[in-house]
């Protein structure tokens, strides 16, 4: 794949600035850079589980194959880390959050979900970002099966959020009528953390 020169990612980067497609404080980039907690867990999917509990009527549990089975949707979007880097026109394949959380039917005082990921990993979210049409439960970016390091078999791709909320290696989710604390956000992220307000750290607005 061709990459870009410097001068044509800065002409880019203003290009999308202009359009109002670049939160304050990010600048693009082509390559995506492979960030997390810890170490990359080795995934065996014919021993994997994802399963929805909490305050839902009725709890899932899912075996890989028939997570699969649901009705996938391709999704096309730009994704924002709070490092900094923003990575545009991202096509993810995979079960709209929607659909899984329509299947567990959250009960009436259903307001927040907690995100559980493989080695006791979560993020917490509010259950009307996790409802967004743009949400998807993803396996493949750009066409491609997602590597390990980018969460192989599942993560959760949130592409209004900052890209901490979209946890990889993704195991369950948990329906609160509350909200609580994921692993980032105890440690001084944002509750919401929405890259067009800026809400990085735990005391922005
Ligand atoms: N399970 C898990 N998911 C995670 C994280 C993590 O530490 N563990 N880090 C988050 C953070 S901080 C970012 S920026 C993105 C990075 O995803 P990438 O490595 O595919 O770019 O994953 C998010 N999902
Ligand atoms: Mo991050």
């Amino acid at each position: 794949m061709a990459s870009w020169s410097e001068s044509e990612r800065k002409r880019k980067e203003h290009a999308v600035r202009q359009q109002g497609r670049l939160p304050p404080g990010q600048s693009l980039t082509e390559k995506w850079p492979v960030l997390h907690h810890g170490q990359v867990p080795e995934v065996d999917t014919a021993h994997w589980e994802f399963r929805v509990f909490g305050l839902v009527e009725a709890a899932l549990h899912l075996r890989y194959d028939e997570f699969r089975a649901l009705p996938a949707a391709t999704r096309t979007n730009d994704i924002h880390c709070v490092t900094r880097w923003s990575m545009f026109d991202c096509t993810w394949e995979g079960v709209p959050a929607r659909e899984v959380l329509a299947r567990a039917r959250p009960g009436p005082t259903a307001s927040h979900a907690l995100v559980h990921a493989e080695h006791g990993f979560t993020a917490n979210l509010p259950l009307a970002d996790l409802l967004d049409d743009s949400v998807l439960f993803a396996w493949s970016m750009g066409g491609k099966p997602l590597t390990p390091e980018h969460g192989w078999p599942l993560r959760l791709v949130v592409p209004k959020l900052y890209f901490w909320k979209s946890v990889k290696w993704v195991r369950g989710l948990e329906v609160l009528d509350h909200d609580t604390p994921g692993f980032w956000e105890r440690n001084g992220y944002h509750m919401r953390g929405e890259p067009f307000r800026e809400q990085r750290f735990t005391h922005d607005p």
